[in-house]
C-alpha cells in the first residue's frame, strides 16, 4: 500500500508538529525510565534508542504505519522465497545462505537449502587446503597472499569482514583491488611473490569490465613471472553465477565456486563471494558469521514489531527522513576494525533504496532513502561532528561500538568508550546559552568579550542518535550487526514501496561509459554528446597525445 494512505502517516504527520516542539532534554527529564523504555536487545546486539526524538504516541504510530504497509507479509514472502525483486523476477533469498534450520526453502518448487550446503562443503574444502598448505602453487610452494577482484557487492562485504576481523586472522593475507585505475592493482601486487598468490576473480555476472580488466592484468603478471599459461590453474579461482564466461576467461569450473541468481551483489558475503572470509579467517569462524546473521533473521522474524531490532531502526529512520526532514544519516562506528562498515553500509541502503518509483512503477510522493555516510567515529570527532552538532542539518548518528575486543591496549580503549558515550550525550542535550555564560565567567570573561563568545560556543542539541552496543567484536556478533542493517533496509523499502533488490539506476552511466571509451579509443565521434562531454573528451585525448 502507498505509506501515505496509511491512517498513522496522516497521525504522524500531526504528530510531527508536537514533536518538533519538544527537546531531548525534557523527554530525559519527564521520565526516569526513558533508557529502560527505549532500549532493546536480540541476538547479542543491545540499542539504546532513547537519545531519539520519539515518545510512546511516536512509537506507536511508527509501528502502526509497520503494520499498514504490510511489513509482516513482505518480510514472509522474502524469507520463503517469493519473487520479491519484481523488476527482474528474482527470489531474494541471501537468508538462505544462513539458515541453519531444517525447514526446506523453496525456489520455483525446489529446496535450495543442499544445493547452498553442498556449495558451502567444496568452498571450505578448497579454503582448507590453501590454508594447510596443501594447495599448492605452480613451483610447489605454499599460498602466502589473497587477492580479490571483484567490485561493489562483490569487494565491499568481503573487504569490510576481513578487515573487522584481522586481529584474529590466521590465513594467508588477503588483499583487494577493485578500482580500474592500474594504480591499485600495481599498488596490491608490489611485493607479493607470484608463486605464492592466489587471485579470486569475484563477479556475479563475470562480465564486469572493472573486474575483467585487473584479472586480465594479475593473470598477464603471473603468466609473465611464471613463463608459461598452465600456471594460471594453480593461481586463479573464480566466484561466479556464469559457468560460460569463468572457462571463456580461462579458469577451469573445478576452481569456480558457485552462487545463485537469487543472491544480490550487495547482500553476497555469506556466499562464495566471501572466500575471502573463509581463506582469511578459517570455516569454523565463517559458520560463527552465518549463525550471527542466522541469529538476527530469527530475531526479525519472531520478534514483535516494537520490540525488532531492525524494525525499530527503519521506523525511526522513516520518521526523521519523512516526518522531520533530515536527508542524511551517519554511521559511525568507533572500534577501529571497523572502518570499512560505513562504506560497506552506504552501499547496502543507497543501492537498495535510493529510488523514486515504487514497485508497481508510480512515483513515490515522499521522500525515500537517505544519504549514508560516515567514517569511524573517533577521528569524525576532529573532522566532521562539527556540522553535526552545530550545523543547520538534522542528521542521525548510529554510532556503534564493541565493549571489548582482541588485544585491547591499556589506556586506549577507556578513551575510545568515553568518546563514544559522551558524542551521543552531547549531542542530545547540547550546551544553553546560560550554561556557556556560567562556565565562560567562571574562567574570567565578562562584558562584551562574554556577549560575543557565547553564540558560538552554544550547541543546540535535540539532535537524535541510536547506539548500537556489542558485547564483544567477533564473527558471531559481527554477522548479527550486518544482518540488522540487512533487514532494517529491507523495512524500510517495505514501508516505501520500492523493490529494494534491482539498481537499475547504475545502469546508464555503465552504457554511456562504454561508448564514450570507443570515442576516446578513436573509433568513433563524440557528436552523440553533450558539449561538456565533447570538451572532456577533447581534452583527455590531447592529455593522452601529450
Ligand atoms: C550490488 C550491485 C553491484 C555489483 C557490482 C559487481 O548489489 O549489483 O555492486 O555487485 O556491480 O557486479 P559483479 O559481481 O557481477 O561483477
Amino acid at each position: 500500500m502507498n505509506p501515505i494512505q496509511a491512517p498513522a502517516w496522516a497521525e504522524l504527520l500531526r504528530h510531527a508538529d508536537h514533536a518538533r516542539g519538544t527537546h531531548l532534554r525534557e523527554l530525559f527529564r519527564e521520565d526516569p525510565q526513558r533508557v529502560q523504555r527505549y532500549s532493546a536487545d536480540g541476538a547479542g546486539i543491545h540499542l539504546d534508542y532513547s537519545k531519539n526524538r520519539v515518545n510512546d504516541v511516536t512509537m506507536a504510530q511508527l509501528v502502526a504505519l509497520a503494520k499498514q504497509t504490510g511489513v509482516e507479509a513482505q518480510r514472509d514472502a522474502m524469507f520463503s522465497g517469493e519473487a520479491i525483486n519484481n523488476t527482474e523476477h528474482r527470489a531474494v533469498l541471501h537468508t538462505a545462505l544462513r539458515n541453519l534450520g531444517d525447514a526446506p526453502v523453496l525456489v520455483d518448487g525446489r529446496d535450495v537449502l543442499p544445493e547452498i550446503r553442498s556449495e558451502r562443503a567444496r568452498l571450505y574444502a578448497f579454503a582448507r587446503r590453501v590454508r594447510d598448505g596443501q594447495w599448492l602453487g605452480h613451483t610447489g610452494q605454499t599460498i602466502t597472499d589473497v587477492v580479490n577482484i571483484g567490485i561493489g557487492g562483490s569487494d565491499l562485504g568481503p573487504l569490510m569482514v576481513c578487515e573487522a576481523l584481522k586481529p584474529v586472522a590466521d590465513g594467508p593475507r588477503v588483499h583487494f583491488v577493485s578500482n580500474v585505475d592500474g594504480a591499485a592493482i600495481q599498488q596490491a601486487l608490489r611485493g607479493l611473490d607470484p608463486a605464492r598468490t592466489l587471485f579470486v576473480i569475484a563477479s556475479k555476472t563475470f562480465t564486469t569490465i572493472e573486474t575483467l580488466t585487473n584479472a586480465r592484468t594479475a593473470r598477464q603478471w603471473l603468466v609473465d613471472a611464471a613463463g608459461n599459461e598452465s600456471a594460471v590453474a594453480r593461481h586463479f579461482v573464480a566466484v561466479s553465477t556464469n559457468r560460460d564466461k569463468v572457462t571463456e576467461f580461462g579458469i577451469d569450473a573445478d576452481n569456480m565456486f558457485g552462487f545463485w541468481d537469487w543472491v544480490g551483489g550487495r547482500y553476497s558475503l555469506w556466499s562464495a563471494i566471501g572466500l575471502p572470509i573463509v581463506l582469511s579467517l578459517g570455516p569454523d569462524r565463517f559458520d560463527e558469521l552465518l549463525a550471527g546473521a542466522y541469529d538476527m533473521d530469527q530475531h526479525f522474524r519472531t520478534t514483535p514489531l516494537a520490540e525488532n531490532l531492525p524494525v525499530i531502526l527503519a521506523l525511526l529512520g522513516v520518521w526523521y527522513v519523512d516526518f522531520l526532514g533530515s536527508r542524511s544519516h551517519v554511521i559511525a562506528p568507533y572500534n577501529n576494525v571497523l572502518h570499512r562498515l560505513p562504506a560497506f553500509l552506504q552501499q547496502l541502503d543507497m543501492e537498495s533504496n535510493g529510488k523514486s518509483v515504487r514497485r508497481d512503477g508510480a512515483r513515490v510522493e515522499y521522500a525515500t532513502g537517505p544519504v549514508i555516510w560516515g567514517e569511524p567515529g573517533i577521528n569524525g570527532q576532529h573532522a566532521y561532528f562539527q556540522l553535526l552538532h552545530q550545523g543547520t542539518a538534522l542528521i542521525p548518528v548510529d554510532f556503534i561500538l564493541a565493549l571489548r575486543q582482541p588485544n585491547v591496549l591499556p589506556g586506549h580503549h577507556r578513551t575510545l568508550m568515553a568518546s563514544c558515550f559522551a558524542q551521543s550525550a552531547a549531542l542530545a542535550r547540547g550546551k544553553t546559552a546560560d550554561e556557556v555564560r556560567a562556565e565562560l565567567s567562571a574562567r574570567g570573561m565578562s562584558g562584551d568579550e562574554l556577549e560575543a563568545a557565547i553564540p558560538h560556543r552554544v550547541f543546540g542539541g535535540n539532535r537524535p542518535s541510536n547506539t548500537l552496543v556489542l558485547d564483544e567484536l567477533n564473527p558471531r556478533t559481527l554477522g548479527a550487526l550486518l544482518a540488522l542493517y540487512e533487514h532494517k533496509v529491507f523495512v524500510q523499502g517495505a514501508i516505501w514501496g520500492l523493490n529494494s533488490f534491482d539498481q537499475w539506476g547504475v545502469e546508464l552511466g555503465k552504457q554511456l561509459a562504454s561508448g564514450i571509451e570507443k570515442v576516446l579509443a578513436g573509433e568513433t565521434d563524440a557528436s552523440a554528446y553533450d558539449s561538456s562531454t565533447q570538451a572532456l573528451i577533447e581534452r583527455a585525448i590531447h592529455a593522452q597525445q601529450g
